[in-house]
């Protein structure tokens, strides 16, 4: 087992891994930027380096100054957290050639499913339902039009190094494909680098649900049940929960047995989610693979019992899964709240400050992972995120009384939070009989 870890990312995050390791016995090194200089988060570290300014173009994101601060501070691994360098197949090799392990995929099978055209096929090979669409990428507007008049409108183009929602656009007819191709593949080059786009059949009002997975690098793939995301607005997750609501055991089992046979086909290990569509009839559809920790990871650590980082630190080590498929309970309900500082008044704007005061909810059922306290100021350089409030009851309903009251004792003074609008949202009727779908929020609020 490893020693020492170097934790590459800030927050919330990098406070959960700091207390990972530190129930595992190993030890932490921390980097921060000028940012985050003075965080108290960082004193529960071991060791703690400045790796640059704020900005995360010359700190977090910078792969030298990491790797610099992993061989000063003598660690054997490197825990990316997610954002940042966490889904980087090029870091991945990088602490793979200084001897560091990744605490995360390998970076071949990274590589593979971050091109979703790639990771359609593998989808295929694995027989797991991807949505009706191209057979690969789009090369031009005659055959476009030949997948859209195959598949019939309405469809969605999608970017191939995308995800996330950049680079997509919907067509509803010849004129308006032509339009979105163009569009579409510009803002792909623009943000990725990478023109390639394809095509697939546009679901209206899916739900959003991902499944867990553990994979050891000796072929044992096991699954944690599933997340419904389905509460986001402009692609930013909301509230997520475990396990889906209004899902049939059997179509849950069926989705929870894709994403292991999919995980299998692409040679992934470590932590992983895979990502489906749901649709009014319930049918699924694949669509893209997430090669990291999640921020959502700590509902399906409610309703197993299994601690998600400590698994992937062993998992990394090279140790085998430690569990039976069998003995991965799913019990109770777990829901998760997101607390961003943002500014509803402001359209959501990031809402820089100092927290002036501070009560955080407890008593049975709850969970607040996050890393502010009073006096903490919330700069303008990163996400959002504040912290995480997630319970966990036996029903659904116990679940969201717990929820409202943890929601109506929280008092967050001196910075602008979003808790006013998840308390709007949990007390909303089609939430409470969880009629939720990716389009709620938005056509709601
Ligand atoms: C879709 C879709 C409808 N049909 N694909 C958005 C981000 C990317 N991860 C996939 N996304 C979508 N793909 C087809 N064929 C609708 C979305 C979508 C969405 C998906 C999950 C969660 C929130 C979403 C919000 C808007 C659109």
């Amino acid at each position: 087992m490893f020693q020492r870890i170097l934790v590459a990312n800030r927050g919330e995050i990098a406070l959960r891994i700091i207390r990972a390791c530190r129930e595992m016995g190993i030890e932490t090194v921390a980097v921060f930027s000028e940012a985050d200089r003075g965080a108290h988060y960082l004193e529960l570290a071991d060791e703690a380096y400045c790796i640059g300014p704020a900005q995360a173009g010359d700190s977090y994101l910078m792969i030298n100054r990491i790797i610099s601060a992993a061989e000063i501070g003598n660690v054997q691994a490197i825990h990316p957290g997610y954002g940042f360098l966490a889904e980087n197949a090029h870091f991945a090799e990088v602490c793979q050639s200084c001897n560091i392990a990744f605490i995360g995929p390998p970076h071949e099978a990274m590589s593979l499913l971050g091109d979703k055209v790639n990771a359609r096929e593998v989808a295929t090979a694995a027989k797991v339902h991807v949505v009706p669409g191209s057979d690969g990428l789009v090369d031009d507007e005659t055959e476009a039009m030949a997948v859209a008049n195959r598949i019939g409108y309405p469809v969605l183009i999608k970017a191939t190094a995308g995800g996330g929602g950049k680079g997509m656009r919907v067509a509803r007819n010849d004129i308006s494909l032509k339009a979105g191709l163009k569009a579409a593949s510009a803002e792909a080059e623009k943000s990725f680098k990478n023109a390639g786009v394809y095509i697939e059949k546009f679901i209206e009002r899916p739900r959003h649900v991902e499944v867990q997975i553990l994979a050891d690098n000796h072929g044992k793939v096991v699954h944690l049940w599933e997340r419904d995301c389905s509460t986001q607005r402009r692609h930013q997750k909301l509230i997520e929960e475990s396990p889906a609501s209004n899902l049939p055991l059997s179509v849950r089992q069926d989705i929870c047995k894709a994403a292991v046979r999919l995980t299998k086909a692409a040679g992934y290990s470590n932590a992983g989610t895979v990502e489906f569509l749901v649709d009014q009839d319930n049918q699924f559809y694949f669509i893209e693979v997430n090669a990291r920790i999640q921020v959502e990871h700590p509902v399906s650590e409610l309703v197993t019992g299994i601690d998600l980082i400590q698994e992937q630190i062993r998992l990394a080590a090279g140790e085998e899964l430690g569990m039976t498929q069998r003995a991965v309970r799913c019990d109770g309900v777990a829901i998760e709240v997101r607390i961003n500082a943002e500014d509803p008044d402001n359209d959501f704007r990031g809402s820089p400050g100092t927290i002036t005061k501070l009560r955080v909810p407890g008593g049975p059922g709850i969970r607040f992972d996050s890393h502010v306290h009073e006096g903490y100021t919330i700069g303008p350089y990163y996400d959002s995120l504040i912290g995480k409030l997630i319970v966990h009851r036996n029903t659904r309903p116990e679940a969201l009384a717990c929820l409202r009251r943890a929601l109506d004792e929280f008092v967050i003074e001196g910075i602008k939070t979003t808790i006013p609008l998840a308390k709007e949202i949990i007390n909303h009727s089609a939430f409470i009989e969880g009629q939720i779908d990716t389009t709620f929020v938005e056509r709601t609020w």
